[in-house]
This record gives C-alpha cells, structure tokens and sequence, in this order.
C-alpha cells in the first residue's frame, strides 16, 4: 500500500511515521507513506496556498490550485483508489472503514488547515471526507496520522502476530477483554485464577463473557449493533 499525505504543515506528521509498528511496517515494505507540502504547489515567494474567504468573514480558505496541481501530480503517476479529505464534518472514521481501506492500494489523505477548502475542492477533487469525531483539531494532521495507523496495522504482516488485530477491540464490535502478565500477585492483587488455569477453553470462554459484560457497563450502544 501507498498513502500520500498532503499538508500545509507536513513536518506534523514525521514523527508518527519514525517509530515502533508504523516504522516497521515502512521498513519491511509493507506501506509507503509519502508526505508532500502544499506549499510546494504555492503562489508566489510566500508559496501562498489560502486566501481571503469570499463574502466575508474570519478565517483563510485553502485556495483549489495548489490542491488541484498537487493532486494532479501525483494522478499522473499512479492509480488512487480513494482521495480523502480530513475534515470534522467528514463521515466518522471507524474500525468497519479502516477494515475496507486496508484492502486498498493506494490512497491520498489531504489535511484540511483555516477554515477548510474552498467547496469546489469538496465537489470535484476528493471522494471521500473523514472525520475522527466530534471535536475540532487544528488541523487535519493528527486525524491524518490516526487514520493512517489504523489502516496500516491491519495490512498483514504489519502486526508480528497476525491474530492480534482479530482480538481488538471494536474489531467484532465488542472491547477487548481485560489482559494480565506476570507477577501473579502484586501487592495482594491477584491475576483471575482462570488465566493460570491452563484449560484453554475455559479461557476463551471467560474471555468472550468478559468482553460482553465491559461493553455492557462501558459502551452499551455498541451492542445495539452487536445482536
Ligand atoms: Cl479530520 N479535522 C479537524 N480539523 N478536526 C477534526 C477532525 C478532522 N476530526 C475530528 N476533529
């Protein structure tokens, strides 16, 4: 898989990229992620890629050329199967959509920045808007590099034990079950004796109850979708 990350501040979103799964995943070839600065699509000496919003009112709007040729730079190269903007209007990113976009080879992120992008970018550029919920980031990087993990932890090979993304949480629609390791006993706090049991079956099956009952106290909405 590719992701090509385009932003007006890309330096944002280095870090997520340079360390532990995600690092590795880049190492092993598993996902390229490609990060290009607006900027570089700019007018003028200032690289300008906002303006003044038009009709009035506070705020910059992220002008449609410099998306528009930076888009159009990288369509010539290659194939993208979804071109996303990062918006807090967008549709909810959940487990279910990060699933689908793992089977995907190609995808643009495009962060929205000020008061978003002009509406023709929304109309006739992108396919696809996301957002990570309901509250306001500064900027869509760090909705980027959310959306971005998610999928990429679920390209196989990415996680050294393949089931594990099978066992997390939200991945059938249930939290993940409460997990213990050593010492047995800690100050007095002792580990369920079933897990020291042995008896696998017996394991799973406390697993799966325990499971259903932190959904129930936490998040019972989600097991209106569950049954
Ligand atoms: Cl995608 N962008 C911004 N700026 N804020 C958000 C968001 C995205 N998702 C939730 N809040």
């Amino acid at each position: 898989m590719r992701i090509d990350i385009i932003s007006v501040v890309p330096s944002l979103l280095e870090s997520p990229f340079s360390h532990s799964i995600l690092k590795r995943a880049i190492q092993k070839g598993l996902v390229e992620v490609v990060l290009h600065n607006l900027h570089d699509y700019g007018f003028g000496g200032y690289k300008q890629v906002d303006d003044y919003p038009f009709g009035g009112g506070a705020g910059m709007v992220m002008m449609i050329e410099p998306i528009d040729r930076c888009l159009s730079a990288l369509k010539a190269e290659r194939n993208y199967d979804e071109i996303i903007y990062l918006t807090p209007d967008g549709e909810r990113f959940t487990q279910k959509i990060a699933n689908e976009l793992s089977l995907k080879n190609n995808l643009i992120l495009l962060c929205g920045h000020y008061k978003g992008v002009d509406e023709r970018v929304r109309e006739h550029l992108i396919t696809r808007e996301m957002s990570i919920g309901d509250y306001v980031l500064s900027g869509g990087e760090l909705a980027a590099a959310v959306v971005a993990d998610a999928v990429i932890r679920l390209i196989p090979g990415v996680l050294s034990d393949e089931t594990s993304a099978l066992t997390d949480s939200f991945q059938d629609n249930l939290l993940a079950p409460p997990v213990y390791t050593r010492p047995e006993e800690y100050k007095g706090w002792k580990v369920p004796e079933i897990l020291l049991s042995g008896n696998h079956k017996a394991i799973e099956e406390w697993r799966w109850e325990q499971s259903l009952e932190r959904t129930r106290q936490k998040r019972p909405d989600l097991l209106k979708n569950f049954w």
